[in-house]
């Protein structure tokens, strides 16, 4: 057992570099450059604080990869907290995204995506070029099948099978359309295509996991090279979520998701949630050597919020993260005080990727949080419920987001 860092030894360690503006693609940015100026922005982009929304992720990874200068405004999504008034007035219904190019407003991240073509010039291949539009369709098609197996409740076991077989059936549509070309993507370049399969295909290959027992990017080749493909992107990454964040993120978006009650659903589920975090089919690219560091500095950054939220009392938990923080970065066992556990599950089960942090460090901070907390107790955080998500409101992070 080793003492926990004072919290100025534990800042001391905290040398991620990284340039929020300039470098690579990340959630934590207001404003993206790509090496211009200031001057050169003719976009603001309004997406989610959580970074979760799949229309927005769409709008944003274009963005990313055309390498447009922008601005970001983060707005709430319903469920995690109030809507901000100001975007209310822009945008009555609340919806998110929302773009302004030269100050016109467009909604609707299909018509965004056709305004931001016609001003920018398209992604290889546009959204109404005649080799996507079937593709597009073929994602809508996915969409739907994955929809009416996770998000209704099956009537009879028979029910369930035939919905998984439903969805099967379109997978495989999906894996023919990525074999009739020779490298991973839809195309032979990566295109408007791919950027809309993007969204929903990572929520399936989490959901699926989770709920279902299936594992899309390990069940299906063409899908699996299309996802190593996407993971080879440093605008991907930036943008790229983790199965514990969908999965928890994903029932009230999308009004409910179904377990199926198979053993193999049951040991996804158990593994989501308890960890061993690495090696999960939701990502493939190696390690990148900082994800310790990255996490701690996130962590430094809300170190305050974190603290006052938390449902264990401010002194002990206060300890009790340092003794996760210095296990995270020394390896070494870190006794926390007595009784918090609790807490330090509550936090292990509230990191959001990538809103917080990227997926590799939110697996190294989940896993520090666990083995500090299983050295005084095994009982679990307060749920996560399932019909909101108001115990992510980041108005209790605002000083600081
Ligand atoms: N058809 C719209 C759908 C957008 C949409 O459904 N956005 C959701 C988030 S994923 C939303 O803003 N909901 C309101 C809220 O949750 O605050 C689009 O493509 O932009």
């Amino acid at each position: 057992m080793t003492a926990p860092l004072s919290w100025s030894e534990l800042e001391a360690q905290a040398d991620f570099q990284t340039d929020p503006i300039h470098g690579p693609t990340n959630a934590q940015a207001r404003l993206r450059l790509f090496g211009q100026p200031e001057s050169a922005v003719r976009v603001t982009l309004y997406r989610d604080n959580h970074a979760w929304c799949p229309y927005c992720q769409k709008v944003w990874l274009w963005l990313e990869e055309k390498q447009v200068p922008y601005r970001i405004e983060k707005v709430t999504m319903f469920c995690y907290g109030q809507k901000e008034v100001w975007y209310k007035r822009k945008v009555p219904s609340g919806m998110l995204p929302a773009l302004e190019l030269d100050g016109q407003l467009v909604t609707e991240s299909d018509d965004i995506l056709l305004v931001l073509e016609g001003a920018f010039g398209s992604l290889y291949r546009g959204m109404e070029d005649r080799e996507v539009l079937p593709l597009r369709r073929l994602e809508r098609l996915l969409f739907r099948a994955w929809c009416a197996w996770l998000c209704y409740p099956a009537r009879s076991p028979r029910d369930e099978q035939r919905n998984r077989e439903q969805f099967v059936t379109v997978v495989h549509q999906v894996e023919a359309a990525l074999a009739s070309t020779p490298g991973p993507f839809f195309l032979s370049e990566f295109s408007t295509a791919d950027l809309v399969f993007v969204p929903y295909v990572e929520r399936m290959n989490a959901s699926l996991f989770y709920y279902k027992g299936y594992s899309l990017r390990e069940e299906n080749p063409h899908l699996a090279a299309w996802f190593d493909g996407l993971e080879s992107r440093a605008t991907y990454r930036g943008t790229q979520s983790d199965f514990h964040t969908h999965v928890h993120d994903l029932p009230p978006q999308m009004g409910g998701c179904w377990e199926n009650g198979t053993e193999p659903a049951r040991q996804n589920q158990q593994r989501v949630d308890g960890g061993p975090w690495l090696g999960l089919p939701d990502v493939r690219y190696p390690e990148p050597e900082t994800s310790r560091v990255e996490a701690l500095q996130r962590v430094l950054k809300h170190r305050d919020n974190i603290i006052r939220v938390n449902p264990v009392a401010d002194q002990p938990f206060e300890t009790a993260l340092r003794c996760a923080l210095t296990h995270l970065l020394t390896g070494e066992e870190c006794l926390p005080p007595a009784g918090t556990d609790v807490g330090l599950r509550y936090l292990r089960d509230r990191i959001n990727v990538p809103r917080d942090m990227s997926i590799y460090a939110a697996k190294r901070l989940r896993q520090a949080l666990e083995a500090t907390a299983a050295l005084v107790g095994d009982r679990p955080g307060p749920a996560i419920p399932t019909r909101h998500r108001r115990d992510q409101d980041p108005a209790a992070f605002a000083q600081s987001v």
